[in-house]
């Protein structure tokens, strides 16, 4: 699988062949789940290729000293189950291993859907999951398939060791009507709208996210940059308006890696074809180098 951007800096120079590092990487170009615009796939090497010109600090004014080690790209397969397989067994291999946290790049939002399933299979006990998405990918099925980017959350609560509880939306602002009949039929998930997050503020939903997941094993936070603004995030395959900031999503996952036990973290839906000037691969970088120092502390 490993096939790494070859530069020097890469990871501003944290990057570390010791699988001991505090942070590992792991990219999943696979972006043929979409069901408009794709691109995806293109995400984690675009990423990289910008990370040597980053500062290794945070905008706090935190020095990273985190050592990023990075396994590449999984490989593309035509074959999508056995893609997905081989997704799953490479992200049970890190998440199982000493980082403190396993990064993940889509990729289109169904590869948390193995990326998921690796992570719910290590924790064992009772697990929490964040979905920073203006969309709840909650439909069965999507397009004719159960794999759909609009199915991930819903295979996700199909797992053993993941209740609606545990679940937790922020951002949301476009709906299915099964999405919204699977809501009301699962009252116990969190279930905070863009405007919820506009008119309340971000540090009260992140909050009653923390308060939400308490005493479960270990948190997956996945972010779909669809979730931010489009304003801030235009190279999206399916871009929603009247979005949180980045500037929001970086104080709701403050609040969150202090509170909650984040083991994994996920970007996806990054498409650099349909990007201007990088603006949605920095502001995921931003909030990569952030969580960065989170995990630092
Ligand atoms: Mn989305």
């Amino acid at each position: 699988m490993a096939k790494l951007v070859e530069h020097r800096e890469l990871w501003s120079g944290l990057i570390s062949p010791d699988e001991n590092a505090e942070i590992g990487v792991l990219g999943v170009p696979f972006d043929r789940a979409v069901s408009w615009r794709a691109g995806a796939a293109q995400a984690p090497q675009r990423m990289r290729s910008i990370t040597p010109h980053l500062a290794y600090i945070t905008e706090e004014g935190l020095p990273l000293t985190v050592r990023v080690k990075d396994y590449g790209d999984v490989e593309p397969d035509l074959d999508w189950a056995r893609f997905f397989e081989t997704v799953e067994q490479t992200a049970a291999g890190i998440i199982g291993g000493q980082h403190r946290l396993a990064f993940f790049l889509g990729g289109d939002h169904s590869v948390t859907i193995p990326l998921f399933r690796a992570f719910a299979r290590r924790a064992g006990g009772p697990v929490g999951y964040i979905q920073f998405d203006s969309h709840p990918d909650l439909a069965d099925e999507f397009e004719g398939h159960r794999w759909s980017h609009a199915c991930t959350a819903r295979r996700n609560v199909e797992l053993p060791n993941l209740s609606p509880a545990h679940v937790a939306f922020v951002g949301l602002r476009s709906f299915l009507s099964e999405e919204l009949e699977f809501r009301a039929a699962n009252p116990g998930i969190g279930w905070h709208t863009a405007r919820d997050v506009y008119r309340r503020g971000i540090e009260a939903v992140a909050r009653d996210v923390v308060a939400q997941l308490q005493g479960v094993s270990a948190v997956y936070m996945s972010l779909d940059i669809d979730g931010i603004d489009p304003a801030c995030t235009p190279g999206t395959g399916t871009p929603e308006h009247g979005g949180p900031t980045t500037r929001d999503c970086l104080e709701f996952l403050r609040i969150i890696f202090a509170g909650l036990p984040v083991t994994v973290m996920d970007i996806v839906e990054v498409s650099p074809p349909l990007d201007v000037a990088d603006i949605t691969s920095l502001a995921a970088l931003k909030v990569m180098y952030e969580v960065f120092g989170f995990v630092q502390r």
